[in-house]
């Protein structure tokens, strides 16, 4: 069966930054997130006999074997088949309506997309609970992209990774004013691709436990900050914890600077409102694009000033968004 599906991206209000776990692809600690309605993948599935391998094209580009993307999508189809029992195998293409790899969190909304659409072109009925694991496996921050609204990712305890998937805090009905404005600082791939920084930070930074130790108290404290809906405490919290996983990565060897000067400049007219008393507040993912945490009714005022930066090539809105849905307008 031929299935398609629509994926939003999420953004981590408290990070994810270290794997305990590389074959179980669990996090050192839990992290928490909002799926955002605005920066989407599509993805169409097919299985059958017809295909003689696996193919993968995303934004009209073909990956092969041997290629990182390329085997995250066989890998993830392997997971399917082998809880589905389907052999064939499937042609998969997708689309990104953002800039793929720059730090807009392609990987969560394609591998959620993925993931989602393979399995229920498979017949698979499975859970969000189960389809957060499976995602979870080919990229980690997907496994918050099959929530809808505000999530944390419990790092979990088990041997066997069981308990560390994804599970909402909050639906988009609970806070619908949130909003996310993503300046586009630049959108070239970046340099360091996440799960490469990452392992190294976890290698090398001399402040790695810190960091984690610090961010499970951070994502424990930002449950609390959305369900009582406090925007400038936990705007606050977001922008505190990005700094500690950046000075984190910074601190790895080789470093890692995602941070570019329009993403500084962007952090210091930032940091100059909020001491004039605006409820604006930054935080930066594997990338140099740098996001502003507000609330709608700030959204037009904030977007003039931003836009007036040098460095801010263009603002992409964002707002709660919900998980995976199957959509018309197959692919191929
Ligand atoms: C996050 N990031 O919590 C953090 C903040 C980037 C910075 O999750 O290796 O693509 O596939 O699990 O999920 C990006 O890393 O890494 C990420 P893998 P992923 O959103």
């Amino acid at each position: 069966m031929k299935i398609t599906v629509k994926a939003n991206s999420n953004i981590a209000l408290t990070k994810y930054w270290g794997k305990k776990d590389e074959k179980l692809k669990t996090p050192y600690n839990s992290n928490t997130s909002v799926t955002l309605e605005g920066l989407q993948t599509i993805t169409t599935v097919e299985f059958s006999d017809v295909y003689e391998k696996d193919i993968f094209i995303l934004d009209d580009q073909e990956y092969n074997s041997g290629q990182g993307e390329y085997d995250t999508v066989v890998e993830q189809l392997n997971i399917i088949r082998e809880k589905s029992g389907v052999t064939q195998n499937a042609k998969v293409v997708s689309k990104n309506d953002f800039p793929t790899a720059a730090g807009f969190a392609s990987s969560a909304s394609g591998l959620a997309a993925l993931t989602f659409a393979a399995a229920k072109a498979t017949g698979l009925k499975l859970s969000i609970e189960e389809l957060s694991k499976i995602s979870r496996m080919g990229s980690g921050s997907a496994s918050r992209s099959l929530i809808d609204g505000f999530a944390i990712w419990h790092k979990g305890e088990a041997d066997d990774g069981e308990d560390s998937f994804a599970e909402q805090i909050a639906p988009v009905s609970h806070w619908p004013e949130f909003r996310l404005l993503g300046c586009v600082i630049s959108k070239k791939q970046k340099k360091t691709k996440s799960r490469v920084g990452m392992k190294q930070s976890v290698l090398t930074s001399p402040i790695f436990e810190q960091w984690y130790t610090n961010a499970e108290k951070d994502a424990q404290k930002m449950v609390s900050l959305i369900k009582e809906k406090i925007f400038s405490e936990l705007g606050k919290l977001a922008q505190d914890n990005c700094i500690l996983m950046h000075a984190c990565a910074m601190t790895t060897h080789p470093s890692i600077f995602y941070w570019q000067p329009g993403t500084l400049e962007v952090i210091h007219k930032v940091l100059e409102l909020q001491d004039s008393g605006k409820q604006i507040y930054f935080t930066i993912d594997g990338g140099p694009q740098t996001k502003i945490l507000c609330l709608e009714k700030n959204v037009d005022e904030f977007k003039k000033i931003l836009l007036e930066l040098d460095g801010v090539q263009e603002i992409i809105e964002c707002k709660p968004g919900y998980g995976p849905q199957i959509i018309k307008g197959d692919l191929f």
